[in-house]
């Protein structure tokens, strides 16, 4: 019998994008379950008792929960290991790409909602410290392709959902531009043309219009 794989998420969550890019590398078939975050399934709180949040992958009726988890968990599990490792074998270079995963996840992902919640110089402020952030990962993407050398690493399955949704959907003036940052932009590139990350983007429209809605129930909270 196959595994049974199944990934509680919200189309627009850059943390569930994270998970599917991971599910669409490694080609594993998976039934998508969206879910209503106002009104969230009774599986949904059984699976994730703690945060109560998507992403959570159910394999085989056993829960995993918080993205970067996941990822690890999807690229490590025996049933799908293969060739295509998500983190150097290096020790200390694999503690260097879970430091800027982290980096992604924590103070990247504070700046970003600076940015939604403020206007006026405040906004201003976030976006300059936000581009700061993209200047440090981009020291660490070096020359390579991809912040995982030839293949996407943790790091890029990380950034992938952040940068690619501010610059594709042109969200907040498209601060994150060819000009400021041509080689994060270049990368973003890179990584959107792999069919496993591009399929994944939900349609532009949509996406724009759950973008102004969530901004004006922001302002109106
Ligand atoms: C964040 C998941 C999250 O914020 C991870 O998986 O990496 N650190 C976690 N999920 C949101 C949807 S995406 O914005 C969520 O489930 N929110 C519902 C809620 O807060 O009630």
């Amino acid at each position: 019998m196959g595994d049974e794989v199944i990934l509680l998420n919200f189309w627009l969550s850059p943390y569930g994008m994270r998970v599917r890019i991971a599910l669409e590398e490694k080609g594993i078939k998976f039934d998508n379950r969206e879910e209503d975050l106002s009104h969230k399934s009774p599986l949904l709180l059984q699976m994730n008792p703690v945060h109560k949040k998507i992403p959570v992958l159910i394999h085989n009726g056993k829960p995993i929960c918080e993205s970067l988890i996941v990822v690890e968990y999807i690229y490590i599990d025996e049933v799908w290991n293969d060739k295509s490792p998500l983190l150097p074998s290096d020790p200390y270079q694999r503690s260097q790409a879970r430091f800027w995963a982290n980096y992604v996840d924590t103070k990247m992902y504070e700046i970003a909602s600076m940015i939604w919640r403020s206007e006026g110089e405040e906004k201003e402020a976030a976006k300059e410290e936000f581009l700061e952030g993209v200047q440090l990962l981009k020291e660490q993407l070096g020359d390579k392709p991809y912040f995982g050398g030839d293949n996407l690493g943790l790091v890029d399955v990380a950034l992938i959902p952040f940068i690619c949704y501010y610059h594709n959907y042109n969200i907040c003036d498209n601060f994150i531009n060819e000009a400021r940052c041509p080689k994060i932009i270049a990368w973003s590139k890179r990584c959107t043309l792999k069919q496993t990350v591009s399929k994944l983007f939900p349609e532009e429209k949509r996406a724009k219009e759950f973008v102004s809605q969530k901004r004006k129930d922001l302002k109106n909270e």
